[in-house]
């Protein structure tokens, strides 16, 4: 074997998946959101067509659902008969999601891709001109939840020049996703191959360097969770090493933001920061410019513009008027969601200076905070019920100055909210 590939790594695609948590009302946004998974399919498409790419290596989940709708295969089918013109190969491993077992599993494929075996780690070597130039090893699930170490199988033969390794695993049993053919770096750095090309963590990430083992991330975002760029890894492959490119595929982004109202005095100075956070999303969508986004904005911080915004229907007002404004923008962006995280604004010298029970509040705060003897025991008397219910002592360590100064601000923001009423 001699030479280089390059290949176009790509996992957890999802085509059929559903988008959980959002409810957009604008059609532009609805139809753009059904069809971002396929429309992400046919980025990838491009991409290996426009990069020469010598085969698509896809690490699981394809399918988001066991039984698939026959138009979600027919997309799929659709995009490798594509790179079949094309001259390039698809090689797949099926995931929790889209088991060998799945229903949806019966659709025949043009000749270019190849399914790896749900029995047994495959070896398959990719020619060109009758020529070996590359291994690739690959597994795919049989069923949802396969729970053995499936790397432990993957061995390098010694006449490989270049080796891939293809898996669809959680490495390090990371919390939060499913324990599907768990293995270590270890295992995987023991199998000597020259690439890994993984799947099941939505999040991009390399994991190790020499040799690269990565998560390509999915190629779309499936909810608001699973915010930034989303993509593919573009692979050239040769025995001095690999040169790994990060490409976007999403055809939505999602975006969170906090935005300070500290020293907003007003509603118009509130909608003023959103406006300027919905540009600053316009212009900064990961790495793909012109990509429209879905916006959650928490509004946080002590505003003057507090009480305006707890006034009936100003946040639901609000949110309508910057919705139009984030449409008219070029990419758009939805802004799905602005919560209120807002507290009063205290003015400590004004509260100071009345002779009312704010008033000797914050007195009382102002003489435990000059005293640090008096605060110490002030606070350790308050703490003693909760850490004598601890195993460990050493867990809780209390800022007595910190408990005070957020008991003061909580107990005026409820006073004043009282007097509101
Ligand atoms: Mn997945």
């Amino acid at each position: 074997m001699s030479g280089s590939v390059r290949f176009v790594h790509a996992a957890d695609l999802h085509l059929d998946a559903p988008f959980k948590g959002v409810d957009a009302e604008d059609p532009r946004v609805r139809a753009a959101l059904i069809a971002a998974t396929v429309g992400a399919l046919d980025t990838l498409v491009e991409v290996c067509i426009e990069r020469r790419a010598d085969f698509l290596v896809l690490a699981g989940d394809v399918y988001n659902s066991m039984d698939a709708p026959l138009r979600t295969e027919f997309a799929f089918r659709d995009a490798c008969a594509r790179l079949d013109a094309a001259g390039i190969r698809v090689f797949v491993a099926r995931g929790n999601h889209d088991p060998a077992s799945s229903r949806s599993a019966g659709l025949a494929l043009p000749a270019n891709v190849h399914v790896f075996s749900a029995d047994e780690v495959e070896r398959v070597v990719y020619e060109r001109e009758g020529r070996p130039i590359c291994a690739l090893y690959g597994r795919s699930f049989r069923t949802a939840a396969e729970t053995a170490n499936f790397a432990a199988g993957y061995a390098r033969d010694p006449g490989d020049e270049l080796a891939i390794g293809v898996l669809h695993t959680n490495v390090g049993d990371r919390p939060g996703h499913g324990p599907y053919a768990p293995c270590s770096i270890g295992d995987l750095r023991a199998a000597h191959m020259d690439y890994w090309a993984l799947g099941h963590i939505h999040k991009p990430e390399v994991l190790s360097q020499d040799p690269p083992i990565v998560y390509s991330g999915c190629t779309q975002g499936l909810h608001p969770g699973e915010t930034g760029d989303r993509g593919c890894t573009v692979v050239t492959l040769d025995r001095h090493g690999a040169t790994l490119e990060r490409v976007s595929t999403a055809r939505v982004v999602w975006a969170a933001a906090t935005v300070s109202a500290v020293g907003l005095d007003d509603i118009d100075a509130v909608r003023g920061a959103l406006l300027a956070e919905v540009d600053r999303v316009v212009r900064d969508t990961g790495t793909a410019p012109g990509t429209p986004a879905v916006l959650r904005i928490d509004l946080t911080g002590r505003s003057g513009a507090h009480a305006a915004l707890a006034r009936p229907k100003a946040l639901d007002d609000l949110l309508a008027d910057i919705r139009g404004a984030g449409l008219s923008r070029d990419p758009w962006v939805w802004v799905d969601r602005v919560r209120d995280r807002t507290m009063p604004a205290i003015d400590l010298d004004l509260v100071r200076s009345g002779s009312d029970f704010a008033a000797d509040l914050v007195s009382l705060a102002d003489s435990l905070l000059a005293d640090s003897d008096a605060l110490g025991a002030y606070v350790g008397a308050l703490a003693q019920p909760i850490l004598g219910t601890l195993d460990s002592k050493d867990l809780f360590e209390p800022d007595a100055r910190d408990i005070i100064e957020r008991a003061r601000d909580l107990a005026l923001d409820r006073l004043m909210a009282e007097e509101r009423r």
